[in-house]
């Protein structure tokens, strides 16, 4: 099984600034905790962070003959990005959304996301932790698919 995991724009500055929202785990601390959840799972995971929206659309298009699920914190374009949102739902791959921070007790601009309504799921407020729920439900979901063997 593979598992395509994005992380959005500033997300490579985890642990090294504003700790008080996003805590002190880095994103290597993030990612080797995710790695080593995945060999537990028998899961291989390409992680790729960007600042750019065309290299996250790149990829999750790439995704489509090379992955069978997507993992994705899409940090600040959860809320502003339709062309995001138009990619994964046009690779139509199973799709898990999280986030480190609850973003709906937070400023009313988070509490909308174009991701939401094209992810199966949801993973919000659980810091880094968010990330091992969010790859657990997908690994769960993508065994579950008929087509999976
Ligand atoms: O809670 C999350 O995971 C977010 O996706 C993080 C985004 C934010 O725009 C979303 O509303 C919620 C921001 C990521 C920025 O990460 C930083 C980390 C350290 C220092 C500064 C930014």
């Amino acid at each position: 099984m593979n598992i395509l995991v994005l992380h959005g724009p500033n997300l490579n500055l985890l642990g090294l600034r504003e700790p008080e929202v996003y805590g002190r785990t880095t994103l290597n601390d993030i990612n080797a905790r995710l790695n080593a959840l995945a060999a537990e799972r028998g899961a291989m995971l390409r992680i790729l962070q960007s600042n750019h929206e065309g290299v996250l659309i790149d990829a999750v298009q790439e995704a489509r003959t090379t992955a069978n699920g997507i993992l994705i914190n899409p940090g600040g374009y959860t809320h502003t990005s339709v062309a995001l949102r138009d990619a994964i739902s046009g690779v139509a791959l199973p799709t898990v959304e999280v986030h480190l921070s609850n973003i709906y007790k937070r400023e009313p601009f988070r509490h909308h996301s174009y991701i939401s309504p094209v992810a199966v799921g949801t993973v919000a407020g659980f810091g880094w932790r968010s990330y091992l729920l969010g790859l657990t439900a997908l690994l769960d979901v993508v065994a579950d698919q008929p087509s999976h063997s």
